[in-house]
C-alpha cells in the first residue's frame, strides 16, 4: 500500500474534547496543590474509516498552568483545526504542528497518545508492541499524599496487604519539616526494612531545608528523592543535590528534552521522572533516549492519573528496558469512586498487567462517560454535594 491509496480512508476527521469529572473517596494532598475530583479532558479522535481513539489529559494548573477549559479551548481551537484532515501516519508532522503552540503538555499529549490509539487500532496491534514490548508487566509503587503519620503508616500497610505493593512515594515539603520526617519514620516502621520508599517535595522546601530533612531521614532507608526544593533556585539546587546522598530526580522541572538537558547537565538532578501525561508517547520516547544517552536513570511518575491516564504510563513503562526496571507510579486511580474504563485494572502481587489489544488495549464506557461528563451538564462540584 502507498501513501496515496491509504489516506483518503485514514484521515483524521474529528478531534472532541470532552470534560468529566469523578471525585476521588479520598482527595490527594501534597506542596503544590491537591486534588479531590478528576476533572480531565478525554480526548478523542476519530478517522474516515470509523476508528476512535481514546486518551485524557489532567489539568494540573499548580504544575503546567492548563485548566480544564484551556485544556478544551486548546485542543478544539487552536489544535483540532489544524489537525483535521491530516493523515493518522502523519504523526511527526503533528507533533510539529502542536509545538508551534507554546505549553499546554497535557493537552498536546493526549492528542498524540489518541493517535497512539487510532493507529493501533488501524493495524491491529497494541500501543505497547509497537512502541517497544519490552516486558508485559510492571511492578507498582503508590504515591501517599499528606497526613498524619499514623494514619499514612496504616495506609501504606493496607495498600500493602490488599495489593501487594511494596514501593512508597511519601509526599513531603510541608512546613515544619520535622512533620514530613514523622510521617516517613512511621512508614517505615509500620512497613519494616524490605519496603522501597523515597520522596518527592513538590519543591515545598527550600535547599537548607531540604538538606536538614535529608539528615534527619539518613537512616530511614530512601532509595531517591524528587524536587525537594525549587530547580529555579539554582545555585542552592546544585548545592543541595551535590550534598544528597540519594538520587535527586527531576520531575516538574525536566518535562522536555531541553529542560531535562539542562537540569541534568547543570546538576540540578542526577536522575528523571517521565510521565505520559506531559509527553505522550511520542515524546517520552525521546526523553528514554535522551535519558540513557545522559547515563540516568528514569523513573515512571504519575500525573496523579486517573484509570485511562494509568493505562497511557503502564503501555510506555513496559514496552521500554529503561522505564520497566524500578516500580513505577500506577496506582493512585485506587482512590477514584469510579472508571470510564469498561474493564477493571487490576493491582495483584505488586505489578499490573498491560493490555494486550489492539491500541491502548481497552474500552470506555460510553454509558459512564455520559453520566460523568461535564460540558452542558452540570459542574464538576454538583458532583461532590
Ligand atoms: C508528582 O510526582 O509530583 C503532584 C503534582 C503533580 O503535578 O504531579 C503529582 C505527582
Ligand atoms: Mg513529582
Amino acid at each position: 500500500m502507498n501513501k496515496s491509496t491509504l489516506r483518503p480512508r485514514e484521515t483524521i476527521v474529528a478531534i472532541r474534547a470532552i470534560p468529566y469529572a469523578i471525585p476521588y473517596g479520598k482527595p490527594l494532598r501534597f506542596a503544590s496543590g491537591s486534588i479531590s475530583v478528576a476533572d480531565n479532558v478525554l480526548i478523542q479522535i476519530e478517522t474516515d474509516n470509523g476508528i476512535i481513539g481514546w486518551a485524557e489529559a489532567p489539568p494540573r494548573p499548580y504544575t503546567y498552568g492548563e485548566t480544564q477549559e484551556s485544556i478544551i479551548a486548546v485542543v478544539e481551537k487552536v489544535f483540532a483545526p489544524q489537525i483535521i484532515g491530516r493523515s493518522i501516519f502523519d504523526r511527526e508532522g503533528i507533533r510539529s504542528l502542536m509545538n508551534r503552540t507554546i505549553g499546554n503538555p497535557t493537552a498536546k499529549s493526549g492528542i498524540d497518545m489518541a493517535l497512539w490509539d487510532v493507529i493501533g487500532k488501524r493495524l491491529d496491534i497494541s500501543v505497547h508492541q509497537l512502541l517497544g514490548g519490552y516486558t508485559d508487566s510492571l511492578k507498582v509503587s503508590h504515591m501517599l499524599g499528606f497526613d498524619d503519620p499514623q494514619r499514612v503508616g496504616d495506609e501504606a500497610v493496607e495498600l500493602r496487604e490488599t495489593y501487594g505493593i511494596n514501593s512508597f512515594k511519601i509526599k513531603v515539603g510541608r512546613h515544619p519539616i520535622d512533620d514530613d520526617v514523622a510521617v516517613c519514620r512511621a512508614v517505615r516502621e509500620a512497613l519494616g526494612e524490605d519496603a522501597e520508599l523515597y520522596l518527592d517535595g513538590n519543591r515545598g522546601w527550600n535547599a537548607v531545608e531540604s538538606a536538614a530533612a535529608l539528615r534527619k531521614l539518613a537512616d530511614v532507608g530512601l532509595s531517591r528523592v524528587e524536587e525537594l526544593n525549587p530547580a529555579d533556585e539554582i545555585t542552592s539546587r546544585k548545592w543541595l543535590v551535590e550534598r544528597s546522598p540519594f538520587l535527586f530526580v527531576a520531575d516538574e522541572s525536566a518535562p522536555t528534552q531541553a529542560t531535562v538537558t539542562r537540569e541534568i547537565l547543570s546538576g540540578a538532578a542526577n536522575a528523571l521522572s517521565i510521565k505520559t501525561a506531559r509527553s505522550g508517547f511520542t515524546d517520552s520516547v525521546r526523553l528514554i533516549g535522551l535519558a540513557e544517552g545522559l547515563g540516568i536513570e528514569t523513573f515512571l511518575g504519575n500525573q496523579i492519573d486517573a484509570h485511562l491516564g494509568t493505562v497511557c504510563s503502564l503501555v510506555l513503562g513496559a514496552a521500554f528496558d529503561a522505564t520497566s526496571r524500578h516500580p513505577a507510579e500506577l496506582s493512585n486511580w485506587l482512590d477514584l469512586e469510579d472508571s470510564l474504563l469498561t474493564e477493571d485494572l487490576v493491582i495483584r502481587n505488586g505489578e499490573m498487567k498491560v493490555p494486550t489489544g489492539p491500541g491502548l488495549g481497552v474500552d470506555i464506557d460510553l454509558d459512564k462517560l455520559q453520566h460523568y461528563r461535564v460540558d452542558n451538564q452540570m459542574s464538576p462540584l454538583a458532583l461532590l454535594t
